[in-house]
């Protein structure tokens, strides 16, 4: 039996809260006691140390999928949706190492595998201490779970140290997350406004209120649409439940498919456009702003038409070349942005069959060449929901290294039926912001089994506020909203052909409505000033004399300002 000793960790001023220590021996100071080796050989050796006098000597690892490996209490991690993982690595000189600590729960229909977190180092970092929240599976097929140190090359011969993984800590201080995110919103996405009006001598000051309308939030709260069901609308001059559904909820609009090139070209020269068009042209109509959705798809086999992927060399490259003419050209001014080559970490078709090793810069340039004003996005998956965050890092990195003008960082955010980790998606995000480039959330999404949604709904609203409350955020993408129009109808918050909010629908519509709503009547202290600290946005301002309406005034508010009437 295994002691677990509690850990003390101080957090902000003065606030202990304690934690569980699930790693035994993590220092190596007693040895490889509670260490075994799979498929490798390892050594406490006093040659050098993070803390205290020994380390981990990693060598002789006959697969990828070797390592050092500990099993863990599965009675203390197994209601835990996560934990806090830290660890010190250092490797010989020379040596790069693409490593992941990954959990193996052994159930009875197999093992699984889950990576808590993937990491690159090179020697040059020396002793690298890495410090993350992880997020767990769910635990209860398993009857035991291992965590292990698994990496590419084989040759290479890590030190290891200060291994710890601590489950139950609350990590907050001064208030609950909630609370912090509160007051972050009110903070970056609220400014103070005044409006000062002036009346006919006739008019009873005391009389006089301003009505406050909210009409639409500056953060893009945005959704995935199906062009087709806009063109309808568009078509018939009336907007439908769905279309009426968007209109009210989202302020940003992308198209699931109506905008990749599969949709656009199915043929050499047969252009389809009418679907995008009909959905651009209706969205701007209702003051809706949109992104472009995807100029090219790195995995094969993803909506790229089969002209395409039958074509190799310098044939691909200049379809790649005319394809970005053909499409900013045509789209110009009806989307602020695109997403270039989707999931470049998951696929490299146009790289490996034309041949070109810059096509991808390539891409990234001749978009920015047509359209400067373009903000051209990186888009990727298993980032925020997943654990690729550093493989994403690297390639943007790489990109930038050889000055692709990436505008954008894009994680799509498909979560499975877990509760989001905030404190992980919060590292993830500040990792990213290293770029000093926007963050979207590009394609969210949440799905689980249950159908009365309410596990579904408090992860909804954890998540938009969570991003609403990041500063490195600019805007959130639903990937759809109805379940008869959803590539996940379980991860839909309006259901049936009735369209009605679910729970989760309901608690995304309380945030975006009510919450965040500024909406008010406003009174004054007998100087015909009215003030209140308002979301960002637009605003109808209606100056009212008892029940008549002195006048109206449209106004965005984007910093504090004092509007004048009239
Ligand atoms: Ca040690």
């Amino acid at each position: 039996m295994r002691n677990f000793l509690p850990v003390l960790l101080i957090v902000g001023t003065g606030n202990f809260v304690a934690g569980t220590e699930v790693i035994n021996n993590g220092g190596f100071e007693a040895g490889t006691i509670g260490w075994a080796n799979q498929g490798c050989h390892s050594s406490a050796e006093e040659w050098d140390a993070f803390e205290g006098i020994k380390s981990l000597h990693v060598d002789r690892w006959t697969e990828e999928w070797s390592g050092p490996i500990q099993t863990l209490d599965l009675g203390v991690i197994k209601n835990e949706p996560g934990g806090k993982l830290r660890y010190a690595i250092k490797l010989h000189a020379g040596e790069t190492f693409q490593y992941s600590w990954t959990l193996k729960l052994k159930t009875n229909n197999g093992d699984t595998y889950v990576h808590l977190i993937d990491e690159i180092i090179n020697a040059d970092d020396g002793w690298k201490v890495v410090e993350a929240a992880v997020d767990f599976p769910q635990f209860f097929d398993a009857s035991s779970v291992q965590l292990f140190l698994e990496g590419s090359p084989v040759e290479v011969e890590p030190l290891v140290d200060g291994v710890s993984l601590v489950v139950g800590e609350d990590t907050t201080s001064g208030g609950s997350w909630e609370e912090q995110a509160n007051a972050r919103i009110d903070d970056i996405r609220k400014n103070d406004l005044s409006i000062s009006a002036e009346i006919p001598a006739n008019i009873d000051p005391a009389n006089v209120k301003v009505e406050l309308s909210h009409v639409r939030h500056k953060f893009p709260f945005g959704t995935a649409l199906n062009g087709q069901k806009i063109r309808k609308c568009l078509e018939s001059g009336s907007d439908d439940l769905y279309c009426s559904f968007a209109k009210e909820n989202f302020n940003y609009v992308v198209l699931e498919n109506a905008m990749k090139w599969g949709s656009i070209e199915p043929n050499r020269g047969q252009f389809k456009y009418e679907n995008a068009d009909a959905t651009l042209i209706w969205a701007a109509e209702r003051g809706m702003r949109a992104r472009g959705h995807t100029l090219f798809w790195a995995v094969p086999h993803h909506q790229t038409p089969a002209w395409v992927e039958a074509l190799s060399g310098s044939d691909l490259v200049d379809a790649v070349h005319e394809h970005v003419e053909n499409v900013v050209t045509h789209f110009d001014g009806m989307v602020e942005a695109w997403d270039v080559n989707n999931e470049m970490i998951h696929g490299s078709f146009f790289v490996d069959q034309s041949g070109d090793a810059s096509i991808r810069l390539k891409m990234f340039q001749w978009a920015h060449q047509k359209n400067p004003e373009l903000l051209l996005f990186v888009n990727d998956y298993n980032i925020i929901a997943g654990s690729e965050e550093a493989k994403y890092r690297q390639l943007i990195q790489n990109l930038l290294d050889q000055g692709a003008p990436i505008s954008g960082i894009g994680v799509q955010g498909h979560f499975g039926g877990n509760p989001i980790n905030i404190d992980r998606v919060t590292d993830i995000i500040k990792d990213l912001a290293q770029f000093n480039l926007p963050i979207w959330v590009t394609e969210f999404d949440w799905s689980g089994s249950n159908p009365n949604h309410v596990e579904h709904a408090i992860q909804i609203e954890n998540f938009y506020r969570l991003m609403f409350s990041l500063e490195e955020v600019h805007g959130v993408m639903m990937w759809g909203f109805w379940d008869q129009a959803h590539w996940r109808p379980d991860a839909a918050i309006v259901n049936g052909d009735d369209m009605e909010p679910n729970a989760a629908g309901e608690a995304y519509i309380r945030l975006i409505h009510s919450e965040w709503n500024s909406g008010d009547i406003l009174d004054h202290g007998g100087d015909l000033v009215f003030k209140k600290r308002v979301f960002q946005g637009d605003y109808v301002i209606r100056v009212l004399n008892g029940e008549e309406i002195l006048g109206e005034k449209e106004v965005s508010v984007t910093e504090d300002a004092t509007v004048y009437w009239p």
